[in-house]
């Protein structure tokens, strides 16, 4: 609680335990950017409900009652605002717009940029949806937990009108079950198809599309530049993830398949695709220059295990730089630096980076530069030994969570922040 304090006091943001604050303006983010009317209303009620998945009934917390909550869509220009209310959740519940880069004020971390919504409560989010791509939206608050338990939903903002089929693929598991169920949709041949692939779990997924060739569109809703024409190749998808896949339906039969389970498909395929090989999105699509000759600061972020004697038990925790959350340093920057993150991955298990408010600029893995499409993703696997340099303009002022998206992984230390002096 001290550290929170400190961290707040400092950068003047308040957020009193047990209100619903409502807009949150002025924090450098410009005010116009929210304060317009809202074109896009939604509401999301959290309770403790109970959903039938697989022909079993599963506990779960879940928005209007449904798991995932309801898809969330916008077209580019619209203001979006949610209502988020709390009917039942007694640890809490906010809104984080996982990929999205919205003012900091809307960011629903708890603790730093809001007070949790306790039961009873709401909270009104507001942003403009000026970037078009796949998101999805989760509870930040215990958020280990209500992520797991059903607090998740998708976001998709779309450049303009649906053409032909378009369609999301929220990959969760609920009490040891897969979510989403089986469908099967007949699709017309010549029928371009969009597949919004997101990963709403702690740990990675497989997904191989079968039957048709395809092209990666889009990862982490940023379109990839030059994307070419792939066949029988899987994709590998970090916890937070997304990809877009595009095809022309083919006349015949066409199947996604998640860690070897259909989950989509227009027709009977049966494809062995566990031999595939994996897309390298390092190495995907046409190459630009980067945008930035210089950079102003590097942190480096070295992820590791470790005991943690500070709180009143021991533990074993995720470490950043041999401390864990929340002792461990935040990393200060100006508003407009261009930064530079490198993440050594020094212990035994996958970490899927995530920074808030901002989307990283892949330069290297391994010290091997990327040679393919511009990569700005806001959620990335390092996995064991691997270090990843990667950098972003700090032109979104606020406190941010930078953090492991394996969200036990952020529970037991694995979580930092990201300020603006
Ligand atoms: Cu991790």
């Amino acid at each position: 609680m001290v550290a929170v304090a400190a961290l707040l006091t400092g950068t003047g943001l308040t957020a009193a335990p047990g209100a619903a604050p409502r807009m949150a303006h002025g924090h450098g983010y410009p005010a116009d950017r929210i304060a317009d009317e809202p074109t896009r209303r939604f509401t999301l009620t959290a309770a403790t409900a109970t959903v039938r998945v697989s022909g079993r009934d599963v506990a779960a917390w879940a928005f209007n009652g449904q798991v995932p909550g309801p898809e969330l869509t916008a077209t580019v220009g619209d203001v979006v605002q949610v209502t988020l209310r709390n009917q039942d959740i007694g640890r809490g519940v906010t809104l984080h717009w996982h990929g999205y880069d919205v003012p900091n004020g809307q960011d629903g971390v708890p603790g730093v940029t809001q007070a949790a919504v306790l039961p009873g409560e709401e909270f009104d989010y507001r942003f403009r949806a000026d970037q078009a791509g796949t998101y999805w939206y989760h509870t930040h608050s215990v958020s280990d937990v209500g992520v797991r338990m059903g607090l998740y939903g998708v976001l998709v903002v779309r450049p303009g009108p649906v053409t032909g089929l378009d369609v999301t693929v929220p990959v969760h598991t609920l009490a040891g079950l897969a979510l989403p169920a089986p469908r099967t949709e007949p699709v017309a041949a010549g029928t371009p198809v969009r597949m919004r692939l997101i990963n709403t779990d702690s740990t990675t997924h497989r997904y191989a599309l079968a039957g048709t060739a395809f092209r990666v569109a889009a990862i982490d809703g940023s379109d990839l530049r030059g994307p070419t024409s792939l066949v029988d190749t899987a994709v590998l998808i970090p916890a937070g993830g997304r990809y877009d896949l595009v095809f022309e339906a083919p006349a015949t039969p066409v199947a996604l398949l998640v860690d070897g389970r259909a989950v989509f498909s227009t027709g009977p395929v049966s494809t062995a695709t566990g031999g595939w090989p994996v897309l390298d999105p390092l190495r995907y699509g046409a190459a630009a220059a980067a945008p930035w000759s210089r950079y102003d600061r590097t942190f480096t972020l070295v992820l590791d295990r470790g005991l943690d004697l500070r709180g009143l038990l021991p533990r074993y925790a995720h470490t950043v730089n041999g401390a864990a959350a929340p002792d461990i340093p935040s990393q200060v920057v100006h508003r407009n630096e261009v930064v530079r993150f490198r993440i050594v991955n020094r212990s035994q298990v996958v970490h899927p980076w995530h920074l808030h408010g901002h989307h990283v600029l892949v330069l290297s893995r391994d010290g091997e530069p990327a040679t393919g499409s511009p990569l700005w993703l806001d959620s990335f696997d390092v996995r064991p030994g691997e270090v990843w340099v990667v950098a972003f303009r700090a032109d979104n002022p606020g406190v941010w969570a930078n953090h492991c998206h394996n969200l036990a992984h952020a529970d037991a230390g694995m979580t930092l922040h990201l300020m603006y002096s």
